[in-house]
């Protein structure tokens, strides 16, 4: 469980590094654990070519990474910021190459009621400066009206996008918090914080789990109803989670079910 500095923190600046929750050996399992996932889904090159690499339900494909959602370092993260009925949306495995440009911020379509928190939380597997790759964050930036305000900073898909400068700065030049960390540190964030990551020369693998508070009003459960309609992995219920024997792994997906969410097939 999160203490309740932490919780201050997290509400008023979006993210947390946790440094050091998990051993030297504990992170070798988890690495080799995510590495044979990403070879079994025809991520050799990615791993031996430094080449982008990412799935949904990945923690579903291995034992060690199935109890990494569940070990109470992890678990109690949401459980501290969003309340003991959390929802796990999505988790994934991810080589990511190169810079990360700016993104983050509130989906159009988000409204004041539609509003739900969410909490974001990854381990890389390599010490991350802010020279070589490390998260960056603008913090503040998962809540209106600031989130809205750097909204002109969100990456597209249009060529140039890397030379954009609507705050007159170059990207790297953006005000932020650069989140140094080591491996068996975690970093709590939110997909709303606006965040990036410049420098780096080699793929950097992470893996990732997303959770949302659970929603009670009739505009937060459409607003995820329409997310669960438009993506592949996210809130769609692993069968493996739904019928698993494990207590935490069941209940974490479990309002999803009630939701009548289509279920994969993990
Ligand atoms: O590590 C990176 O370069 C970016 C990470 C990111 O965008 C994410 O985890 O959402």
């Amino acid at each position: 469980m999160l203490t309740s500095d932490q919780v201050a923190h997290w509400n008023a600046f979006g993210f947390l590094v946790l440094p050091k929750l998990f051993n030297q050996n504990e992170v070798t399992k988890l690495r080799d654990a995510a590495i044979e996932v990403i070879k079994q889904n025809d991520g050799e090159k990615a791993i031996t070519d430094s080449e982008k690499f990412g799935i949904g339900a990945f923690c579903e494909q291995h034992p060690v990474l199935r109890d990494w959602l569940v070990d109470d370092r992890i678990y109690g993260i949401p459980e501290s910021l969003l309340g003991s009925d959390f929802i796990l949306d999505l988790n994934s495995g991810y080589i990511f190459t190169g810079d990360t440009l700016w993104h983050g911020g509130f989906a159009p379509d988000e409204t004041e009621e539609s509003f739900n928190p969410v909490c974001k939380v990854v381990m890389y597997f390599d010490s991350l400066t802010k020279e070589n790759g490390a998260l960056r964050v603008v913090p503040g930036t998962h809540r209106r009206p600031f989130g809205a305000n750097i909204w002109p900073q969100q990456a597209g898909s249009n060529p140039g996008e890397r030379e954009r400068q609507p705050f007159g700065v170059p990207q790297e030049d953006v005000p932020c918090v650069d989140l140094q960390s080591d491996p068996g540190d975690i970093i709590v964030f939110t997909e709303r914080v606006f965040h990036s990551s410049f420098g780096s020369k080699k793929g950097r693998l992470q893996i990732s789990a997303e959770y949302s508070a659970n929603p009670t009003t009739e505009a937060q459960i459409d607003r995820m109803r329409a997310d669960h309609d438009r993506f592949a992995y996210s809130h769609h219920p692993s069968k493996s989670f739904i019928n698993s024997e494990n207590p935490k792994l069941r209940r974490m997906v479990s309002r999803m079910v009630e939701l009548g969410f289509t279920p994969r097939e993990e």
